[in-house]
């Protein structure tokens, strides 16, 4: 069985290295500062964290490092966005608090792979 088998640990969905760039803060814009990021998918939140050659998806486990921040997904919106960037394969994520973030991939498939992800969690807690 697994440890999550209990249901008391949040189920960990994904986890990966995506260049991210936070663009508003309660609907106010930023200025981009793009950076790699470890991103989680756990439960209902997207997780970031920093210092990314520490992790792989292997070793890491929930819990045994402190994330630099994290989304709560119920209510957000995703859309690609790639006009919002020189870069390819960028989608943007904005939260109900009006957060917005810019998540980038150079692979194809893997930032098809989150954005499909991440649609699914967001689509489940719209029907919750
Ligand atoms: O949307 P922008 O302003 O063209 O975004 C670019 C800038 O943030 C730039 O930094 P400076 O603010 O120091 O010029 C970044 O280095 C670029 O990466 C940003 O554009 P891309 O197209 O990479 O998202």
């Amino acid at each position: 069985s697994s440890p999550d088998s209990d249901g008391c640990t949040p189920e960990l969905e994904k986890a990966g290295l995506l260049n991210k760039t936070k663009i508003a803060e309660g609907g106010r814009k930023l200025r981009k500062n793009w950076s790699p990021s470890w991103v989680v998918l756990v439960g209902n939140s997207l997780v970031f964290f920093k210092d990314p050659k520490s992790y792989t998806p292997s070793t890491w486990k929930p819990g045994n490092s402190r994330p630099e921040s994290s989304v709560d997904l119920r209510g957000a919106q995703l859309h690609w966005a790639n006009e919002l960037s020189s870069k390819k394969n960028v989608f943007k994520l904005r939260t109900i608090t009006g957060n917005e973030f810019l998540l980038q991939s150079e692979t194809d498939s893997l930032i098809k792979e989150w954005y499909s992800t991440i649609q699914n969690v967001i689509e489940r807690l719209d029907r919750e």
